[in-house]
């Protein structure tokens, strides 16, 4: 087992065609050996978990890595809803930073430690460490990787694609935004990709209206998606978010009629489509966090948090200042 998947390191210039004998010396056809891990992200080595000043307040969990049980209503004060305006803010700030950051070479843990720096600047706490025990600040999720991607010592390569999810805690609320960024030359089949997943979440932001169903959301984005013919991730969704990182609510990103659960003004969640080159089957890495498309194709997302006003929506994430400010079309 350890020769049939010995680094990719040893692969000669010249590959074999997929039914020749693999380079690797296994006697199985390349296309059943090596060929499966060519041009795939590999994982790196995940730093030890950074810390903060003792003057920043801390989630529940962020001490224990146990989150607990989700009691928190759909719809919040006026007081919960300014507070997430503050931290959408805060959010969307973090993420335009990081993403201008991005480069060939940089390595994603390098990336990471520029994130949790700049929550620290802003008296804000880095959501997802510890959330779960997930062990960094940022989720860097590159090409093929969906979601969840844990930051490493892996360096962005020309032609990448890398989302970065950033989730801030201030004020006792959190804001929750995310982007997919080019690192260098990106080829124009993943611009695509990048700009219709772009255009789809805003398709479903569109969708929020007090008295509709959440399904008219997954609608919306499903629809621009097969224009295209794409794959909608199905395994990861939109949440409620609030005091919580993750609230009852789901928000499907294609259409289904269970999702029926009616848009009420108060009301605040993400909307954060994944959408891929390929089907939207998912597998997970052994480290149980970072998702993988089951066919190697690369995927894009865009993330707000919104609220649902009494005649629209409301982008928290949005705005001047961000990364995807408002529908470009608007
Ligand atoms: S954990 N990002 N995201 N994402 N979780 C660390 C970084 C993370 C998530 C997540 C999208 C949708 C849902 C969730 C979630 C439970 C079920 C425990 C509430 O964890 O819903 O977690
Ligand atoms: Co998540
Ligand atoms: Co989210």
């Amino acid at each position: 087992m350890v020769l049939a998947h010995a680094p990719l390191a040893n692969a000669p210039a010249v590959l074999p065609q997929a039914n020749d004998p693999c380079w690797c010396g296994s006697g199985r056809k390349y296309k059943r050996c090596h060929k499966r891990s060519e041009g795939r992200v590999l994982p790196g080595v995940v730093s030890p978990m950074r810390t903060l000043p003792a003057s920043i307040a801390r989630p529940p969990y962020a001490d224990t890595g146990e989150v607990p049980e989700r009691g928190e209503s759909a719809v919040k004060s006026p007081d919960v809803i300014a507070r997430m305006r503050t931290a959408g803010h805060l959010a969307a700030e973090i993420l335009r930073l990081a993403g201008e950051a991005v480069r060939p070479g940089l390595t994603t843990d390098e990336l990471d430690a520029y994130v949790h720096q700049l929550h620290i600047e802003r008296n804000c706490y880095p959501s997802p460490l510890n959330y779960h025990h997930y062990p960094k600040s940022v989720c860097t999720s590159v090409n093929e990787v969906i979601c969840h991607g844990i930051p490493d010592s892996r360096e962005l390569q020309d032609g990448d694609i890398v989302n970065l999810d950033v989730t801030v805690y201030h004020d006792g609320v959190h804001g929750d935004t995310n982007a997919t960024f080019f690192v260098g030359d990106v080829d124009p089949a993943s611009r695509q990709l990048v700009k219709v997943t772009e255009e789809a979440m805003w398709h479903g932001i569109e969708a929020v209206k007090p008295g509709r169903p959440l399904s008219d959301i997954g609608r919306a984005i499903e629809d621009h998606a097969k224009r295209y013919r794409y794959g909608v991730i199905r395994a990861f969704i939109g949440h409620g978010i609030g005091e919580e990182f993750h609230g009852d609510i789901q928000v499907l990103h294609y259409y289904s009629p269970q999702n029926n659960d009616i848009m009420r003004p108060g009301m605040t969640f993400t909307i954060e489509p994944m959408i891929s080159h390929g089907g939207w089957q998912h597998k997970m890495w052994d480290d149980d966090w970072t998702a993988v498309t089951a066919d190697g194709k690369r995927t894009a997302q865009f993330e707000h948090t919104v609220l649902v006003t009494d005649d629209g929506f409301d982008v928290l994430t949005g705005g001047d200042g961000a990364v995807s400010p408002r529908a470009p079309w608007a």
